[in-house]
């Protein structure tokens, strides 16, 4: 009776504790004030899930961790730096937002634009944006453009057209996008109560590597005892500028999320590495896939930028000390790119089947 009682109170707090977004829960942490009109859609607080079959994989006792950033409002980690960005572009009196994309930063923008009462502009690279990205944009009510060129045309463009004209830039070179994307690694350690050994994570532009080892440095000064994650980033091996050092002119990989040539934090991201020891890798689009997999095998869907995470911590099985504690980034939700699931799955689908119990429970093998 007693018993039953206390699980009664601890279910009724759960629904108590409503989770207020990002900025309120680690407003002390961010660049805002009583001042700031705070543009949120409850994002953060995403899921860190124990995955035992990556745990199993990579074996000598390590625990594998998924943060499930495909979680978030809009279906990607974008949402993080959004709010902080487009708050603070309200805060400034600024009208109008706009970004180059490949795709998830243009949902959140539009989506995070449209709640504070903002125009946005999106400039995408043409036919390289998955469709739910595109959908999203364009419900959100952003004016898109896509261009006869890649993800690094239309970043050039939009950073020329937000110097010319009133619009605030909204891309990850823009700093209020990085202080709200250092949030994931708080929520980390507050799960965890301590850092990983690695935590393995996508790289485009490089902002959220940047993002998440400034939230664990910052972390680390509240708490000295905080042992600081190795930080290993991975790229596709045809869009892999940050690995190989230079600009990938025609940047090529079925993760279209992270088809970039020219990483605008580059200098940012060899600091990360240097300061964390960690390490950047390629993954080629076959290895990404073969994750991806994995990854939906466990109930766990993902784009495909997202599994090039996974894709990495597998290469480096060899690499990692045992009892390791390990986290990979799930940037983005598999439901933005409907195509690349459909057209890479090991699944049993059978088309125009006629209606028939018998039929179909033969075609079952009952
Ligand atoms: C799912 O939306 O650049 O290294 O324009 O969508 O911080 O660039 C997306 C990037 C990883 C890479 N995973 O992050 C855009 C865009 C997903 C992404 C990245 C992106 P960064």
């Amino acid at each position: 009776m007693v018993l039953k009682l206390i699980k009664r109170k601890l279910k009724l707090n759960y629904r108590k504790k409503k989770w207020p977004g990002l900025i309120e829960a680690y407003r002390k942490y961010l660049p805002v004030s009583s001042k700031t009109p705070i543009v949120s859609l409850q994002e953060g607080n995403t899921p860190l899930i124990l995955s035992e079959k990556l745990s199993e994989i990579i074996g000598n006792n390590t625990k594998v961790f998924l943060k499930y950033d495909g979680l978030n409002p809009t279906g990607s980690f974008k949402d993080r730096g959004m709010t902080m960005a487009i708050s603070k572009a309200k805060e400034e009196g600024c009208e109008a937002v706009i970004c180059a994309s490949t795709g998830n930063t243009s949902a959140a923008a539009a989506a995070y634009a449209a709640k504070g009462g903002l125009k946005s502009f999106v400039l995408i690279p043409d036919g390289f944006v998955a469709q739910g990205k595109l959908a999203q944009a364009l419900m959100y009510g952003a004016e898109v453009i896509s261009i006869k060129d890649n993800f690094d045309k239309a970043l050039e463009i939009v950073r020329e057209l937000s110097e010319q004209f009133p619009i605030t830039l909204v891309n990850s070179v823009n700093p209020y996008r990085i202080e709200g994307q250092k949030t994931a690694a708080f929520e980390i350690v507050d799960d965890l109560k301590f850092s990983p050994d690695w935590l393995c994570i996508p790289m485009g532009n490089a902002g959220n590597i940047t993002a998440y080892w400034k939230g664990f440095k910052e972390y680390s000064q509240k708490n000295k005892k905080l042992i600081l994650p190795k930080m290993m980033g991975f790229q596709s091996s045809g869009s892999a500028p940050l690995v190989e050092n230079i600009i990938v002119k025609n940047p090529d990989t079925i993760a279209t999320a992270i088809r970039i040539g020219n990483p605008v934090n580059r200098e940012k991201a060899k600091l990360v590495k240097k300061e964390s020891k960690g390490d950047f890798q390629s993954v080629t689009d076959t290895e990404i896939i073969s994750a991806y997999k994995i990854l939906a095998s466990e109930g766990v869907f993902c784009e495909p930028a997202s599994a090039a995470s996974v894709a990495g911590l597998i290469k480096n099985k060899n690499r990692i000390k045992k009892e390791s504690t390990i986290v990979c980034v799930l940037t983005g939700n598999g439901l933005k790119d409907p195509d690349c699931a459909i057209k890479n799955n090991d699944a049993i689908f059978t088309k125009n089947v006629e209606p028939d119990i018998k039929n179909i429970s033969e075609k079952l093998g009952f």
